[in-house]
């Protein structure tokens, strides 16, 4: 463990040199990004964190509302596998973070937040702001730790150092089965700060040293073996990651990957596996099933899974639930390997009629698919009917095929909940790119909020880990849901961001509800659809972003290939 670092000077207030003494043993334990909103209870943190940032130890992000905050912190920690601290102060400022707290604890994405709070001589007598903060997140937290207000004994800097180490253990899953967040809720007496000494070094062993992210739990213990003989296929849901595709190829096997799985690439992939599924030569033959990641796009997947004789693996879990539809999976393992036996049919030309049957029907269905006007447009010779094409208004089929299209290795894709992400999970072929959403609770909260986060970790120096583009794509209910995350302040770092935003009238994806073709068209309009009229060029424009309007796919087109150099919005009206 890194020696605690500390001045031997001290300032005169108890919350200051605490705060002093927990952000320097947070940097030393390798967090970089530390989100903060005003508060007069927080203020130690919050002027300690000011003069890290100056020591140029961590990146500071300020924010107005506590939501976008956390949410913020949600992109960032997905960018960099890393906690960002969130630093708030007390009362309702603390449950602005709820939604982003649930996301992170059912993702398993970490996350520390750092709760001001009242002394214990405050609570409980009706003082201002104050409520109960400790525990406020329940089973959401991986750790919840009330700490009593410093008061300045010697040892304090110590029990910052201490707790630092257990709220970065547990936000990072050192412990449990994942990542989370983990919340030190601290009580601060008056003084609330003071001056810090003029001889103060931030310049902590581990400032400016890019770090590693904690490998989290760990995958110990020997990889469960596959043998062959049952017809198998390999689901990763998002978060899966690059495992899956392996395991898929090695075995010889379907790989059904969602689009956000971080596995949707390589020879095995089934882009079309929905409609697959439901062929019975195919999904009705399937006798194994082994899944990474969290799959949540379709209705197929759990339905396969739950379907009696069908016998399931769950791989290396996210989150400390386990998938188990149906609660029919009875394989759960940390790792899983094909065997020998597996890998060397899959080699033989006779093991190979599974997988390629499914390719090779996936494919007919892909070449249908992309007969509807989606060909790549040849600048050598437009025909008329090109043009039309090129003209004629954006369906959502286009629009997730050309941010497909544009996006790159070097660039990042979140994309929204809803109808967007389907369709392109539903389409999309198989690309090595970053693509991430928040599909812990598939909320249309904190969008903008986690884009913008991912974008920041990604483009930051002294080593950015991308050179391109963050691309967001998303409906026009979750674009206006938050609104209040394009707020940055003059002076914040300006993300390299294009806000993407299908507007159809609401929440089409409830067109997709039973209940939608017997119910009053006026009724679901107004309970359901929830159609908004906003003029977004004029909310780009109070909030300082560039703002373009893509309606025909050459607009399109055109909007989506360079980089934009200022955070940009473009809105793209879909056909409903
Ligand atoms: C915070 C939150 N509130 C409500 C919902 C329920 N919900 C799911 S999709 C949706 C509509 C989204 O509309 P839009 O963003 O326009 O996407 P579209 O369905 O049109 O693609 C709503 C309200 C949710 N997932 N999360
Ligand atoms: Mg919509």
């Amino acid at each position: 463990m890194p020696e605690p670092v500390s001045s031997t000077s001290t300032s005169t207030s108890p919350a200051t040199n605490f705060s002093i003494a927990l952000l320097n043993e947070f940097v030393e334990l390798g967090v970089r990004d530390l989100v903060l909103c005003p508060g007069a209870r927080s203020q130690a943190l919050a002027l300690a964190a000011a003069e890290l940032e100056r020591a140029g130890c961590i990146r500071l992000h300020v924010r107005t509302d506590e939501r976008s905050a956390g949410f913020l912190s949600v992109g960032l920690a997905l960018e960099t596998g890393l906690p960002a601290l969130v630093v708030v102060t007390s009362g309702t400022a603390v449950a602005n973070l709820h939604p982003a707290v649930l996301e992170a604890h059912h993702a398993g994405v970490p996350m520390i937040l750092l709760t001001a709070d009242r002394p214990s001589e405050l609570r409980g007598i009706r003082s201002n702001q104050t409520t109960v903060q400790s525990g406020l997140f329940g089973v959401a937290t991986r750790l919840c730790l009330d700490v009593p207000a410093p008061v300045g004994e010697p040892d304090e800097a110590g029990i910052a150092a201490a707790l630092a180490g257990q709220a970065m253990n547990a936000a990072t899953g050192v412990f449990t089965t994942a990542p989370g967040p983990a919340q030190l809720n601290l009580a601060f007496r008056e003084p609330l700060s003071a001056a810090l000494p003029s001889d103060l070094s931030f310049s902590t062993p581990n400032c400016g040293v890019v770090p590693t992210p904690a490998s989290g739990a760990s995958a110990d213990g020997p990889a469960m073996l596959l043998a062959p003989g049952p017809l198998t296929v390999v689901v990763a849901g998002d978060g899966a990651g690059p495992a899956a595709e392996a395991l898929a190829y090695a075995g010889g096997w379907p790989l059904l990957a969602e689009v956000s799985s971080g596995a949707r690439f390589g020879p095995n992939l089934i882009v079309h596996y929905r409609e697959l599924l439901g062929a019975a030569d195919l999904g009705g033959q399937v006798e194994r099933v082994i899944v990474f990641g969290h799959p949540t796009l379709s209705r197929e997947i759990p339905a396969l899974i739950a379907r009696d004789g069908v016998e399931t693996i769950i791989v290396a879990p996210t989150g400390l639930e386990w998938y188990n539809p149906g609660r029919s999976a009875r394989g759960f393992t940390r790792s899983v390997e094909a065997d020998a036996a597996a890998i060397s049919a899959a080699r033989a030309p006779a093991g190979r009629g599974w997988l390629n049957r499914w390719v090779m029907t996936s494919r007919t269905l892909a070449e249908a698919a992309a007969d509807e006007g989606r060909a790549p447009i040849d600048k050598r010779g437009i025909t008329r009917a090109e043009l039309a094409v090129l003209r004629a208004p954006l369906t959502r089929a286009l629009l997730v095929d050309a941010v497909w299209r544009a996006s790159w290795p070097h660039d990042r894709l979140v994309l929204g909940a809803s109808r967007l992400i389907r369709e392109a999970d539903k389409r999309v072929p198989g690309k090595k790119i970053t693509v991430l959403a928040n599909r812990g609770l598939a909320g249309i909260d904190g969008t903008i909020a986690t884009a913008v986060g991912v974008a920041l970790a990604s483009q930051a120096e002294p080593e950015p880990r991308s050179v391109g583009v963050t691309r967001v794509l998303m409906g026009d209910l979750t674009f206006l849901h938050d609104v209040g995350s394009l707020l940055l302040a003059p002076g914040e770092p300006q993300p390299r961001v294009q806000v993407i935003v299908g507007v159809d009238g609401g929440g089409s994806i409830f067109d997709g509800l039973e209940v939608a073709a017997t119910a009053p068209a006026d009724a679901l309009e107004r309970v359901l659809y929830t159609p908004r009229s906003v003029d977004l060029q004029a909310l780009a424009a109070a909030y300082g972003w560039d703002y373009s309007l893509a309606a025909t796919r050459s607009d399109l087109e055109r909007a989506l290939t360079g980089a934009p150099s200022r955070p940009m919005i473009l809105e793209v009206p879909l056909v409903r």
